[in-house]
């Protein structure tokens, strides 16, 4: 799962980046990419228990996004590019000082990605006409762009699955779920976020949480003993990467189940609604094919039993086939035959 930072010039992406993904890259403009590692209490529980060679946390994939050059300049090739390779769109916004306009900014860059995706429906639409091909995706590129051009990005647009699926390829960037992070200053970080900017970000189809690039950067800092004393002395109960995890799971609809043994106790992330056979298939790609079943014991339930042998004993393990729909915190053990 990759999730890009996109945003205005000193919005604060790059001190968000190094700060969440523990890298220290420059002020230059150009792409970074770097791993969060995703923190979670189960892995650390079963990795007590299992006592692995290696215990492995599931991975966002962070992508520091080149912005546009000033405002007002619109998007060049290689931030578009980067954009669409993007599973999730996170808006950095200005608003650490008395200076930032994040409202301004959020529909200033929303209107970017409207422009982007309007010309390339416009130029679809140009292409479809000298072919004189009114069949094919014109329906639909049609609503397309009466939606833009009333100002709103594809995100507010109700579309049926085969509508989606007809104009997956053109990877409209106002149709990509997104993340307005409001970068606050430090004494705003404890504080729910103003109604304005939620309201405003509702409206574009996306979520917002606030957040301090410059606290986070502090806490990357400290020794992890410290941290919670530090975060308590804002009035924080958890790191800005908990929140911004949490909120980039839920966007995209993320779950993650487990995977467990002497040799390594792992974490791993898939879509919610994803059935055991996908599940088998990040593991290996072989084993998606290959699958027989699977054997599942909810987290919660392998901690009530305390071991296998009595989660076994009392029924909390079971067989599952490979359209058996993976639920948050399973811990699945995949039966594979030959591979087919
Ligand atoms: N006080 C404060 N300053 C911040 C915060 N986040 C970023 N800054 C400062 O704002 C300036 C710009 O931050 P960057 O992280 O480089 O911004 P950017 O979005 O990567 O900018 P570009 O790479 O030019 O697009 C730097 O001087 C940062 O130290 C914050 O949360 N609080
Ligand atoms: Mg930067």
């Amino acid at each position: 799962m990759r999730a890009g930072l996109a945003g205005y010039s000193r919005s604060g992406k790059t001190s968000l980046f190094n700060a969440l993904t523990g890298l220290r890259r420059g002020p230059e403009a150009k792409l970074h990419l770097g791993a969060i590692k995703v923190p979670d209490p189960r892995l650390d529980r079963l990795s007590a228990i299992f006592k692995p060679k290696k215990t492995t946390p599931a991975e966002v994939v962070l992508a520091d996004l080149p912005g546009p050059r000033s405002k007002g300049a619109s998007l060049e090739a290689e931030a578009l590019q980067a954009l669409r390779e993007v599973d999730a769109l996170c808006l950095v916004l200005r608003a650490f000082e008395a200076d930032g306009e994040p409202r301004r900014d959020l529909r200033d860059y929303d209107a970017e990605l409207i422009v982007s995706d309007l010309a390339a429906a416009e130029k679809r639409i140009h292409r479809l006409r000298q072919e004189r091909n009114s069949g094919g995706e014109m329906a639909e590129l049609t609503r397309v762009t009466t939606h833009l051009e009333s100002g709103a990005p594809l995100r507010t647009l109700t579309m049926s699955d085969a509508e989606e699926t007809a104009l997956a390829h053109f990877g409209f960037l106002s149709r990509k779920p997104m993340l307005v992070v409001v970068n606050v200053a430090e004494t705003e970080a404890a504080k729910p976020l103003s109604l304005e900017l939620t309201v405003a970000a509702r409206a574009l189809g996306a979520e917002a949480i606030p957040l301090s690039a410059e606290v986070e950067a502090e806490i990357a800092e400290l020794p992890a003993a410290e941290q919670p004393d530090y975060l308590a002395s804002l009035g924080l109960s958890e790191p800005a990467r908990a929140v911004f995890l949490r909120a980039v799971y839920a966007l995209l609809k993320q779950i993650s189940f487990f995977t467990v043994g002497e040799d390594e106790v792992r974490a791993w992330t898939i879509r919610r609604g994803d059935r055991a056979a996908r599940a088998a298939g990040k593991i290996h790609s072989d084993l998606e094919k290959s699958f027989v079943r699977a054997e599942v014991v909810h987290y919660d339930d392998f901690i009530i039993a305390g071991n296998e042998h009595r989660a076994r004993e009392t029924g909390r393990l079971r067989l599952e086939g490979k359209d058996y729909v993976v639920q948050d915190g399973d811990i699945l053990q995949i039966r594979a035959g030959r591979a087919k």
